[in-house]
């Protein structure tokens, strides 16, 4: 079974996984820290962690079309 975090960014996607899981995912008080996909894998489930959509800070308006696609 998976479980895909999908929603704006900057609203608590990472913290809550990271919450969930106990594992390092990486959280951060800007938007735009999730960069790639990532899957953790807990038992018989995965937790797929996405980028937001929205504003990303310092990241190139290049990469943020990358990330959206
Ligand atoms: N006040 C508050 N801040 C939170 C909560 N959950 C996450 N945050 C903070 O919101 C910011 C973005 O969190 P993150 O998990 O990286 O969001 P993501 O972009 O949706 O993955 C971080 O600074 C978190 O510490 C919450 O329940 N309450
Ligand atoms: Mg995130």
């Amino acid at each position: 079974m998976e479980f895909v975090f999908v929603g704006r960014s900057n609203v608590g996607k990472s913290s809550v996984i990271r919450q969930l899981t106990g594992k390092r995912v990486l959280v951060g008080r800007r938007p735009g820290v999730t960069r790639k996909i990532s899957r953790y894998h807990c038992g018989k489930i995965d937790i797929v962690d996405m980028p937001g959509f929205g504003f990303m800070a310092g990241v190139s308006r290049e990469a943020q079309e990358h990330v959206k696609t």
